[in-house]
């Protein structure tokens, strides 16, 4: 069996480290900044008022100047290496959900909050619970800075919660979802690392431990009921743009996922 595949089916993620050059992190670097900064300009009250710990939607064409600035952010984020690895771990079919990025809380005593991506979603929990093996929704994280940052549950990408996990994702009983839970591993990343996870499996980040945090995340998967009704069209390449794009292998698939939508 694939290592890597045989590593994510039992522990929910996987991680390959100085997946990417240096130089690779310095490009994705620099665009990020560009985008990043418009977008705390626009959130400066919201930022100190909820205490925000990440924004999403990177590839808006509002963060861009030109079309062929845009298409080439798009190709730095899907590189060829990347997608030939995913398809080998995961299999054809693979589509670009969105983009993430997670910084530091201004107030860094902030708690971070264990979770599984869906429980924000309208969807109940049993019904969660029942399509989770059904799902594939991965982050695809790439720490543009040192961190220890993340935090995981292994193996819960296959098993529903314990009593205690329970309670405390979901903060019932007088639970706190940033109480410690058993089991946990928390990740060491250098930039140029690269991790795979599943977006279900409880996880949760950690603000501490980072003087700065810059951690860029792409949301992809395949098909699912559950998910693809929330592909935003606004974020994706638009047909014509597809041409300019190096790869354009997950972005076509998002493309035609919407279009079955309609
Ligand atoms: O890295 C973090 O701060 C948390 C990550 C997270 O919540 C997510 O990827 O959904």
């Amino acid at each position: 069996m694939n290592t890597d595949l045989d590593h994510y089916d039992r522990h929910g993620f996987l991680v390959k480290r100085q997946f990417f050059s240096q130089r690779d992190i310095a490009g994705l670097k620099q665009a990020v900044n560009r985008v990043h900064r418009q977008w705390q300009q626009a959130n400066a009250e919201d930022l100190k008022k909820w205490q925000l710990v990440n924004m999403s939607g990177l590839t808006d064409p509002c963060y861009f100047d030109s079309p062929i600035q845009r298409a080439s952010f798009f190709s730095a984020l899907a590189p060829t290496a990347l997608i030939d690895l995913v398809t080998e771990v995961f299999g054809e079919g693979i589509h670009f959900h969105n983009s993430q990025l997670f910084f530091n809380p201004q107030d860094r005593n902030k708690p971070p909050y264990w979770h599984r991506d869906m429980q924000y979603d309208k969807t109940p929990d049993a019904e969660q619970a029942a399509e989770l093996k059904d799902m594939l929704s991965l982050h695809v994280r790439i720490p543009l800075l040192a961190e220890r940052g993340l935090e995981l549950i292994p193996g819960t990408h296959r098993r529903w919660d314990t009593t205690l996990e329970h309670k405390v994702r979901l903060e019932l009983d007088g639970h706190r979802n940033s109480e410690d839970l058993p089991d946990s591993i928390l990740l060491s990343l250098q930039p140029g690392d690269l991790v795979i996870f599943h977006a279900q499996m409880i996880h949760r980040g950690n603000y501490l431990l980072n003087e700065s945090r810059l951690a860029l995340d792409l949301c992809i998967g395949k098909a699912h009921r559950l998910t693809t009704a929330h592909i935003n069209p606004d974020h994706l390449p638009s047909p014509q743009q597809l041409k300019q794009i190096d790869d354009p292998r997950w972005y076509e698939q998002s493309l035609r996922l919407v279009a079955s939508r309609q």
